[in-house]
């Protein structure tokens, strides 16, 4: 009908495929250890590729934002975390999508680049000095958070 196909054409832009009915949220961990915050180095797509962000990924169906955290973060670190207090504003991002950032608590594990380029420990000092251009657009406004977290630590 014309409204389904009014509707397949509105949503296109907000997601690759328009069978994809996931939330359109996507989360992301700032997991703090030691007074330094861990960023990892993106592997894709290639126009964010050697980019650093604060890890995580889209929220799948019937998921809280909490349990999100800790799967993205058991799948692409190999680490167990506790998601506590958001970090910063959501951010909107291309497609649709919204930006959160959480305070995880490291529970057991090393954070590894399982599918990252690398992973990387700042301080509030060196996030300071880190040239922008090196971080993902959409969490380069987090910077400010993440220090006032990160001195309050
Ligand atoms: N994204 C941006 N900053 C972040 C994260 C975790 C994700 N800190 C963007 C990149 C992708 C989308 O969100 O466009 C989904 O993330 P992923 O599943 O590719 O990690
Ligand atoms: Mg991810």
């Amino acid at each position: 009908t014309f409204v389904t196909f009014a509707w397949m054409i509105a949503t296109r832009a907000a997601r690759d495929d328009p069978r994809d009915s996931r939330p359109l949220d996507v989360v992301a961990a700032a997991i703090i250890v030691d007074g330094r915050v861990l960023l990892a180095q993106r592997s894709r797509p290639a126009e964010l590729a050697g980019r650093w962000e604060l890890p995580g990924g889209r929220v799948e169906s019937g998921e809280t934002h909490a349990a999100a955290l800790t799967r993205e973060i058991r799948e692409e670190l190999g680490a167990e975390v506790e998601p506590a207090e958001s970090v910063g504003s959501p951010v909107a991002l291309p497609g649709g999508l919204t930006l959160y950032a959480y305070v995880a608590r490291l529970r057991s594990g090393t954070p590894t680049a399982l599918e990252h380029l690398d992973v990387r420990w700042f301080s509030a000092d060196e996030l300071r000095l880190f040239d922008a251009a090196e971080i993902v657009p959409a969490d380069r406004d987090w910077i400010p958070d993440l220090c006032a977290v990160l001195d309050g630590t």
